[in-house]
């Protein structure tokens, strides 16, 4: 198929789409508080303008290619990325639970990780006993989201792309010929994909000063332990259903990271590691408190002092995310493969942006990131970061025999959470160990349990007390 001759839209076919988006049964019927009138949208306005020979969208010319057997013999580097669309219902705070929409059983959706250069073939399976189709339209593509369309239940559809441009791009599911979806993604179905740059990383420069002050320059290697954070809003009704009228208003129940409010703030198990007593917290908010939630419960993200740490971020949401780490600076964000500031508080991403953080813990401590929008923090836009042995662990934990000698983070026990962690690059240092967290299904809570992760939530009550 030429795609060339579906890629021209005028604007009159965007306000169509737009009615046939608005004004249809699969989300009117959700919108019990209207908050958009299809009818002040001019049509015949943007169809004169048209005439005139203005504002048409016109794809370029030149994107990538994408038929599958072109790229899959060009000789270029082949990855494979398998999705399914699967609706399960999973937990939120409250004891309650709310109908997801998933990309293979999770939320986020698996993060693609390629190379600058690469062909990406993503195949996208709907099960025969799904209700409602599904799509995927990934930024880090330069094909029309339109072209893919939507795979309807029990059918299996593929397109490839090549991967041109580095950086961090979303993915989310494009409804069922765009129709539904907000309700989609904002249910679950997003994901990132990691295009690390054909050059690798660059090494990383913090100023310093030294000495009686005087102005030092210190250089990190590219290699760097990383996480991923993806930073997206729930709207739900009280019965757990996605909830238009509310998204509409802006008005969400919920921020989540990663597709949890409060994913990474302490929970029981680390009242007993530190503290020897479930009951004694260590951090003001404290949620996730019930061991019964396995996977599920609250984790921490642990680096060590004096490494090159980054951070892959993504604003999944419909609501800007202003990143913020408490008690450090952002040593340098990277949009796409440009450096856009060092040194920098707070760094903010619109809807469907994104970037790169890289930065070095200087001290020992425990450092919450946020997003600095008071209302984000308070329904769950923040977790915290565990640098070093700010707990004074270290001894206890060698004389109870868990580790031989002392370690220079807590990952060397306990791993990082496997909802934070992406796939590894050509400069990712390795995580020493990687804990079940997420917001997984059972199926792929056991199958990251039999890849070898620490299932925590039997680990730590099995530990020898720390005094
Ligand atoms: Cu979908």
């Amino acid at each position: 198929m030429n795609k060339r001759t579906s890629m021209l839209l005028t604007v009159t076919a965007v306000a169509v789409m737009g009615a046939t988006l608005f004004g249809s049964t699969f989300t009117q019927t959700q919108m019990t508080g209207q908050s958009l009138d299809v009818s002040k949208m001019d049509v015949d306005v943007l169809e004169q303008i048209h005439q005139m020979g203005g504002l048409q969208l016109v794809m370029p010319q030149a994107f990538a290619e994408t038929d599958c057997d072109v790229l899959e013999n060009s000789g270029r580097d082949v990855k494979e990325f398998n999705l399914t669309g699967v609706s399960v219902e999973l937990p939120i705070i409250g004891g309650k639970t709310y109908n997801a929409m998933t990309f293979s059983g999770q939320v986020p959706g698996p993060t693609l990780r390629v190379t600058q250069g690469d062909v990406v073939k993503m195949t996208l399976t709907i099960p025969a006993d799904e209700a409602v189709g599904h799509g995927n339209d990934m930024h880090a593509s330069q094909t029309s989201s339109a072209s893919f369309e939507s795979v309807n239940p029990g059918e299996t559809s593929q397109y490839c792309y090549i991967a041109e441009a580095a950086g961090v791009f979303k993915y989310h599911c494009s409804g069922v010929k765009l129709v539904g979806m907000d309700q989609h993604v904002l249910s679950g179905m997003y994901g990132i994909a990691i295009v690390d740059p054909a050059n690798g990383y660059k090494k990383l420069m913090v100023e310093k000063t030294s000495g009686s002050g005087e102005l030092d320059r210190k250089f990190y290697d590219a290699d760097a332990l990383e996480f991923q954070l993806q930073f997206n809003q729930l709207y739900l009704t009280p019965e757990g259903n996605y909830d238009a009228a509310a998204m509409f208003q802006h008005h969400n129940t919920a921020t989540v990271v990663n597709g949890i409010q409060f994913g990474y703030v302490p929970n029981m198990l680390h009242n007993i590691l530190i503290k020897g007593d479930e009951n004694r917290n260590i951090f003001v908010a404290q949620p996730w408190n019930g061991i019964e939630l396995e996977h599920m419960q609250s984790q921490l993200l642990y680096v060590e002092n004096d490494q090159h740490v980054r951070i892959f971020v993504e604003n999944q949401g419909n609501e800007p995310a202003f990143f913020h780490i408490v008690g450090e600076i952002l040593d340098r964000i990277t949009q796409g493969n440009r450096v856009q500031s060092a040194a920098t508080e707070t760094w903010s991403l619109g809807g469907s942006q994104n970037m790169i953080v890289d930065l070095v813990f200087d001290e020992p401590g425990t450092y919450a990131f946020v997003n600095h929008d008071y209302a984000a923090i308070y329904t769950g836009g923040i977790g915290v970061f565990v640098a070093g042995d700010p707990f004074g662990l270290n001894p206890r934990l060698v004389d109870a025999g868990i580790i031989e000698s002392p370690v220079p983070s807590y990952a060397y026990v306990l791993g990082n959470p496997s909802s934070a962690v992406p796939p590894m690059g050509a400069n990712s240092i390795a995580h020493p160990a990687v804990n079940i967290h997420g917001l997984y299904t059972d199926e792929v809570a056991s199958e990251k349990k039999a890849a070898g992760m620490i299932p925590l939530w039997e680990v730590i009550p099995t530990l020898p007390p720390v005094p």
